[in-house]
């Protein structure tokens, strides 16, 4: 008896089992009814009186050590079959849910791409300007409106050449033309700040594309010429554009630009509100007292500029109703843009 506990405590401290079943087939071979130690404890009964402690005992270890040793398997056997039934590895990923651009970022990547086919350069700027660079070098008037804190966002006022967040990315252009030699073909993204109370068409924070071409014998005709071909890469091949007279300080003579309406194409439509022509951007030849400002001599070269709001031209090409709906990121509203990929 002896020889048999110690062969079945070396077969329990050896025995594995993956699943429950096995589990349950090895407890009855070793515990049940008929299994190998409940026999143990059959043939105990004729075991000689004096050897029955010593037997006794080596018996009720044995019994307790395969009891506790089925326990431990038991409980293995059903973590991993709860790990098992958890993890499918050949179920396929959680989808993930992709983000898309921002009808804004489009549309300025368009702009962008369009002038840079034109051989124009991007340039940028710092948002907190200095007077001098947004207003100043510009032509602005000392008591120019925008100069006021009704207009402008200022960051430290009451100094001669204040801080504040530029109203428009004109001040890029003042230190490209202060950095280099014409010729000069570059245009200027990004954000400008103006005090205003958002609206449905108005927002304190927006982003402008700005553009320069300064260089010899520059005029009107080229401007007009690159304005058409903007809109018509940004609007559609039959897009007409029309100039009306403006004033701006930094211009001289100053336009602003309609296109022809890309809904009702000129026959007048609620977008257009009736009049079969929308306002897409502000340009005109740069004023010579801005040029010479930043070091350039008027007398031999001129150029133009021109300015745009991108949300106003992301409004105008996929008719949004509402500046309002660029802040709010209601995904509703983000999807509908989710096709267009700019190139
Ligand atoms: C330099 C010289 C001239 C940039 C220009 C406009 C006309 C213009 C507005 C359009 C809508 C701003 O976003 S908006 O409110 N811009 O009408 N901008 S000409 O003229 C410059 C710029 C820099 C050195």
């Amino acid at each position: 008896m002896k020889e048999q506990i110690e062969k079945i405590m070396a077969e329990l401290s050896e025995l594995k089992c993956q699943t429950e079943k096995e589990v349950e087939e090895a407890r009855v071979r070793f515990l049940g009814k008929k299994g190998e130690i409940t026999a143990l404890f059959d043939e105990f009964r004729s075991v000689a009186p004096d050897m029955k402690r010593e037997f006794g005992q080596r018996l009720n270890v044995l019994k307790k050590e395969a009891q506790a040793r089925i326990e431990a398997l038991k409980a293995a056997a059903q973590t991993s079959s709860t790990a098992a039934q958890s993890e499918d590895v050949t179920m396929p990923g959680d989808p993930l849910d992709l983000g898309s651009r921002h009808p804004v970022s489009i549309a300025r990547q368009e702009i962008i791409n369009i002038f840079r086919k034109f051989g124009y350069d991007v340039a940028e700027g710092p948002e907190i300007e200095d007077d001098y660079h947004v207003f100043e070098a510009l032509n602005f008037p000392p008591n120019h409106p925008a100069r006021d804190m009704q207009d402008t966002f200022f960051v430290s006022a009451g100094h001669p050449n204040p801080l504040l967040l530029r109203t428009h990315t004109s001040s890029v252009q003042v230190r490209t033309m202060e950095k280099m030699t014409p010729p000069i073909r570059v245009i200027c993204p990004g954000r400008v700040f103006r005090n205003e109370a958002i609206s449905a068409r108005a927002h304190c924070i927006f982003h402008q594309v700005e553009g320069l071409y300064i260089d010899e014998n520059v005029t009107f005709a080229d401007l007009k010429q690159a304005i058409l071909l903007f809109a018509r890469e940004m609007f559609g091949a039959d897009t007409q554009i029309r100039m009306r007279p403006s004033y701006f300080p930094f211009t001289e003579p100053s336009a602003e630009v309609d296109v022809s309406c890309n809904i009702c194409h000129g026959k007048g439509c609620n977008i257009c509100k009736g009049t079969g022509w929308l306002e897409i951007l502000g340009c005109g030849m740069v004023d010579p007292n801005v040029l010479e400002a930043s070091g350039i001599d008027s007398k031999k070269y001129s150029g133009f500029a021109f300015g745009m709001g991108v949300e106003r031209i992301a409004m105008l090409k996929w008719q949004v109703n509402d500046l309002r709906h660029y802040f709010e990121n209601d995904l509703r509203f983000l999807r509908e843009f989710s096709t267009c990929v700019e190139v």
